[in-house]
């Protein structure tokens, strides 16, 4: 039981949420790890979109919606934390949404498309194929798919597939806490907020943005700017958190 005046009960919760979904198969156990490593960079934000992540997050939007081929790859604590969230994102930018993991079965394959669907996702499913240039079994995905996308958003991903993705031509659209991450740094832009936040922020630019303002923020994408902004923020608060 964890009580509700508990200062860390949103952070309790989740983790509790994640530990279940875990022993339910749908969480990697490894999944915990990096719940864990997100949680410390969390703190350094100061737990809050800051005014860069929402910048990244209406570039985000205005490269989904100008996208001919958008698709949102999902793994499974994104599955977990915010299946309803992806299923609204999904409606307001039009992307597919896949099913990509790192620690890879068909049965976990299977359990994430359900957990999607129950929070309104409209699936797109299907034997895979080996046809990423990875060695792992990230490489797993669908020809009318990630294949074939020219926008693909990443949540919590591993630098190795944005690599990959980007390798092959495609704009990789990063959710990680994480600014120093090989997949920050890799991805054609990284939103460095919570996945809970950041979804939401990114539906709802997806809804208002004009396309002349989709336009301007695609021209004027600077991902080296946005790492910046985010490491700046950290230290900044660091700096100032014992005041
Ligand atoms: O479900 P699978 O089998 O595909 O496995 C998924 C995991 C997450 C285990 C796999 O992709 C992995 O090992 O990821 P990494 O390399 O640990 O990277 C995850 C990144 O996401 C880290 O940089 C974390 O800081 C970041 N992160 C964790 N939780 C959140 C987050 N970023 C945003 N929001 C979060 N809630």
């Amino acid at each position: 039981m964890i009580p509700k005046d508990h200062p860390r009960y949103k952070s309790l919760v989740t983790r509790e949420m994640l530990g279940n979904a875990a022993k339910k198969g749908i969480v990697a156990m490894e999944g915990l790890t990096a719940h864990g490593r997100g949680e410390a960079f969390d703190y350094l934000l100061g737990e809050r979109t800051t005014d860069s992540a929402r910048l990244a997050e209406r570039t985000a939007a205005a490269l989904l919606r100008t996208a001919r081929h958008p698709v949102i790859s999902v793994n499974g604590n994104t599955a977990a934390l915010a299946a309803r969230e992806i299923a609204d994102l999904q409606k307001a930018s039009g992307a597919l949404v896949e099913v990509n993991l790192f620690h890879r079965t068909e049965e976990r394959v299977r359990l994430l498309e359900g957990v999607l669907r129950d929070g309104g996702a409209d699936v797109f499913s299907g034997p895979a194929e080996r046809l990423l240039p990875l060695s792992h079994d990230r490489a797993f995905c669908r020809r009318e798919g990630m294949y074939t996308a020219d926008v693909i958003l990443v949540p919590l991903e591993d630098g190795d597939r944005a690599e990959a993705l980007v390798g092959m031509g495609k704009t990789v659209i990063a959710i990680d806490l994480n600014p120093l991450s090989r997949t920050a740094r890799k991805a054609t832009l990284t939103v460095v907020d919570e996945l809970t936040r950041a979804l939401p922020e990114i539906t709802q630019a997806c809804r208002e943005l004009a396309p002349d303002e989709c336009s301007r923020l695609v021209a004027s994408l600077d991902n080296h700017y946005l790492l910046q902004e985010a490491i700046r923020e950290m230290t900044t608060r660091l700096s100032h958190v014992l005041d």
